[in-house]
């Protein structure tokens, strides 16, 4: 949504760009979608230093999503699902580019923004990123997030892939969030957690998440590393880490990060784009139940919440990761 706003003055005396003109320029670059932030906005108070860390020239934040394919997020075969997603990422990194050189030649500078890694590593294990995608897509009027604290679309529901461009020029007009959410609270992506990450009335369990579904990223490369040097052979090594698990890191560090889960994003029926063409019970007998009860792997920290959770679900096998992260906000 595209609404007037109070805009700062363009520092350098420039004239404002037209926001219509820029989103048709994003549009025609290959952008689904696309929304524009003012960086002086009171709900950017948390992320402006790390913004302008990011690009000190900062006067808007361009916000572009791509559409995923629905279909293959809700693969059973996961690794269809990474690949969803690694191939968004590459048409982001082309499509803000592509951007950015055309937006040079009106005069425009700027940066573009990774979509998740590379990330500011000397900040781990706090938060490493420089912009929120998610709340620039809020701000923005791209989508709300829902129970599942991702954003939702209101065509492509919460299938969208999202990063940022960061410029040195006012816009004559900014976005603003949307009046209404997508997320009818239906309840699916809490279901279809294996670690009980999601929950209606308590913040989102970070860590858990993390645990989990970033197994084959830093979460679980430490405990390799820790697995590795509490080990005397390979025999001990293996009691730790199983050769199927090994082969599934070294995919993820030989080709790209293989995502354990993101069941919550691939069970969300909200948006009309991945709205069930099937009744909710058939929706739920052909989507949601085949990945809630998948037979998989579930990484948990012994004795935390997630643990009772994983364990109440007779399709997983529960593993206790010796080694764990621990964030907190302190670390931010
Ligand atoms: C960090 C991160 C994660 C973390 C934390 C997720 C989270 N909710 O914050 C982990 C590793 C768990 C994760 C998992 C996933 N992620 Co992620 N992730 C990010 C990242 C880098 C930043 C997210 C962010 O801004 N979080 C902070 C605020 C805005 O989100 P929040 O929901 O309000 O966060 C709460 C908790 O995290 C809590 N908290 C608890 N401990 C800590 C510690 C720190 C240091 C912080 C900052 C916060 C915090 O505080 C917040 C308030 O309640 C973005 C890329 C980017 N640069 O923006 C991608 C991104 C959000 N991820 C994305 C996706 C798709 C996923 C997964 C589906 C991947 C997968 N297949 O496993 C899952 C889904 C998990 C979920 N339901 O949220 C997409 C979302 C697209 C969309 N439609 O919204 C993004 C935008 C990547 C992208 N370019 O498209 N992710
Ligand atoms: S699955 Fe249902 S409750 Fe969860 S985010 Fe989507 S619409 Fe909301
Ligand atoms: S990615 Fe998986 S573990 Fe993380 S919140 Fe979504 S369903 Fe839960």
């Amino acid at each position: 949504m595209i609404a007037n706003t109070s805009v700062q003055q363009n520092p350098s005396g420039r004239q404002k760009l037209p926001a219509q003109d820029i989103r048709a320029l994003c549009l025609e670059s290959g952008a689904d979608d696309v929304g524009f932030v003012e960086i002086s906005r009171p709900a950017l108070d948390f992320e402006r230093d790390d913004i302008l860390a990011a690009y000190r020239h900062t006067q808007t934040i361009i916000c572009i999503a791509v559409h995923l394919n629905p279909e293959n997020m809700r693969s059973l075969a996961r690794h269809i699902s990474s690949d969803e997603f690694h191939h968004a990422t590459d048409s982001l990194n082309s499509i803000t580019r592509t951007i950015l050189r055309r937006l040079k030649d009106l005069g425009v500078r700027g940066v573009v923004m990774p979509a998740d890694f590379p990330m500011d590593m000397s900040r781990f294990p706090g938060k490493t990123w420089n912009v929120s995608h998610k709340i620039m897509a809020v701000e923005s009027g791209i989508g709300n997030m829902g129970l599942n604290r991702l954003v939702i679309h209101p065509e492509f529901g919460n299938f969208i892939r999202l990063t940022s461009l960061l410029i040195d020029t006012c816009l004559d007009s900014y976005g603003t969030p949307l009046p209404d959410s997508s997320c009818d609270n239906c309840g699916l992506c809490l279901s279809a957690c294996p670690v009980g990450a999601i929950q209606r009335h308590e913040p989102f369990d970070f860590t858990s998440c993390m645990t989990h579904a970033y197994r084959d990223n830093i979460a679980g490369f430490m405990d390799m590393l820790d697995s590795l040097l509490r080990s005397t052979d390979m025999n001990s090594f293996r009691q730790r880490f199983s050769d199927r698990e090994t082969a599934s890191m070294w995919q993820s560090l030989m080709y790209k990060m293989n995502y354990r889960c993101g069941y919550c994003m691939a069970v969300c029926p909200a948006g009309q784009a991945a709205r069930p063409v099937s009744s909710r019970k058939e929706f739920v007998q052909e989507v949601v139940l085949p990945l809630k009860n998948r037979p998989e792997q579930v990484y948990v920290a012994q004795g935390s919440k997630a643990e009772k959770h994983a364990r109440a679900n007779p399709n997983k096998d529960v593993r206790l990761v010796g080694f764990q992260i621990h964030r907190s906000k302190n670390d931010l």
